[in-house]
C-alpha cells in the first residue's frame, strides 16, 4: 500500500487518498440502540486511552436536542463497550449559564505537565456556541477552568505541552463582519485560563475547494516524528446542503504557526450509507484519534451523520510518507 501512497507529484487521484484510511465492515460501532437510557443520537466521541482501555467521551443527544457527555470504555476499542449508565458529564447551566442548551464535541488531552486530561468541549449558550475547557483525572470528576472564548467559537483542542513556555489553543471564531471565510486560530496561555496572542493557523480556502469558506479542527494535534499531525473538516456547501469532508495538515513541533504540509484532497467524506443518512446528512466529525505504537495504527472515532459512530483505521507511517508529498501551503495566505 505504502507504494502506492507516495506518488511523485500531487495533483487529482495521484496522492490515492481513498487507500490512506480503511473502515471496519463492524461500522458503525456504536449507536443511540446500544445506550443504557433513551436518547435520539451519539456521535463526534473524544478518545483516549484510559488505565489500558479505550475510553471514548460521547456526545449524546436528547430527546429534547440538548447533548451532553457519556463516558464509553472498551478493551480492543472496537466491541464490548462498558457505558455509563447515566450521563457522565452534564451542562451545569445554574453555575455556568454559557451551558444553557447543553455541551457539546469534547476533545482530550492529557497535559502530563499538571497530570490532568484536560477536556476542551463546545458549550452552546443563549449568545451561541464558545469554547469550555475542564481538568479531570478520573473522568468521574470534572473541575471546570469554564468558557475560554467568547462566541461563536467551537472545534478547539490543546497540544499536550507547552510550547515556546506556553500552552497553545486551536479553536474556530466565527468573525461575522468580514465574510471571507471561517479559519482555524491558534491563541496562547501561561495558565490555561486566560488567552491570547491570537494567530490564524490555516485559513479556508475559496471558490470550488472542498474546504472552502468553512474549516475546524477535529481531533487534537498528535505529536509525530515529522511535525504536530492535524485532522480538520472542510464543510461545501452544495445547492442540497453541506458536505463534511476531512484533510490532513502537519505543523512545526516547536514552532507549530508554521504549516509544513497541507493535503489539497480530503482523505475521508461521507461514502458510506450511515455517513450519508441520518439526523444531518454527508457528514463525518472525528473529535478523537488513538495511536496504538504495537500496530503503528491509528483509530479515528467519529460521527457519522450526527447520528452514530464509526471507525476509520491507518498507519501512521502511511500517513507521514502521504504528507511528505503534499504541498507546503503559501502562508501569504493567512489573513
Ligand atoms: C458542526 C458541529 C458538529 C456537527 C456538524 C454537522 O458545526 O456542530 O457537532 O457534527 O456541524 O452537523
Amino acid at each position: 500500500m505504502v507504494k502506492k501512497l507516495i506518488a511523485k507529484s500531487s495533483g487529482v487521484g495521484k496522492n490515492f487518498y481513498h487507500e490512506l484510511f480503511r473502515r471496519p465492515s463492524d461500522n458503525p460501532i456504536l449507536s443511540a440502540r446500544a445506550w443504557p437510557y433513551a436518547v435520539n443520537t451519539v456521535f463526534n466521541p473524544a478518545a483516549i486511552m484510559y488505565q489500558g482501555k479505550v475510553l471514548l467521551l460521547v456526545r449524546v443527544e436528547d430527546r429534547r436536542g440538548f447533548s451532553h457527555l457519556t463516558k464509553a470504555v472498551s478493551l480492543d476499542g472496537m466491541k464490548g463497550w462498558q457505558i455509563d449508565q447515566e450521563p457522565t458529564f452534564e451542562p451545569d447551566e445554574k453555575h455556568y449559564p454559557e451551558e444553557k442548551w447543553g455541551i457539546e464535541d469534547p476533545r482530550i488531552t492529557w497535559l502530563a505537565e499538571i497530570k490532568k486530561y484536560a477536556v476542551v468541549y463546545t458549550a452552546y449558550s443563549a449568545s451561541g456556541p464558545l469554547v469550555s475547557i475542564a481538568l479531570t483525572e478520573d473522568f468521574k470528576i470534572f473541575n471546570r477552568i469554564g468558557a475560554v472564548t467568547l462566541p461563536e467559537d467551537k472545534d478547539a483542542a490543546l497540544f499536550s505541552r507547552k510550547i515556546q513556555g506556553k500552552w497553545w489553543l486551536i479553536h474556530r471564531p466565527v468573525i461575522q463582519s468580514r465574510g471571507e471565510g471561517v479559519h482555524i486560530w491558534v491563541s496562547q496561555s501561561n495558565d490555561l485560563v486566560f488567552w491570547g496572542n491570537h494567530k490564524i493557523l490555516l485559513s479556508a480556502r475559496s471558490g470550488a475547494w472542498w474546504d472552502a469558506n468553512k474549516i475546524g479542527l477535529n481531533p487534537p494535534p498528535m505529536e509525530t516524528e515529522d511535525g504536530w499531525l492535524i485532522l480538520y473538516h472542510g464543510v461545501k456547501k452544495t445547492a442540497a446542503g453541506s458536505i463534511y469532508r476531512l484533510g490532513l495538515a502537519l505543523l512545526e513541533l516547536e514552532n507549530p504557526l508554521h504549516v509544513l504540509r497541507r493535503t489539497d484532497e480530503w482523505i475521508l467524506g461521507p461514502e458510506k450509507k450511515y455517513e450519508r443518512e441520518g439526523d444531518v446528512d454527508d457528514v463525518v466529525f472525528p473529535c478523537g484519534w488513538i495511536y496504538v505504537p504495537e500496530t503503528d495504527e491509528i483509530k479515528v472515532y467519529y460521527g457519522a451523520a450526527d447520528t452514530s459512530i464509526a471507525i476509520a483505521v491507518t498507519k501512521k507511517q502511511d500517513v507521514l510518507a502521504f504528507l511528505r508529498n503534499c504541498p507546503a501551503p503559501d502562508e501569504t495566505d493567512r489573513y
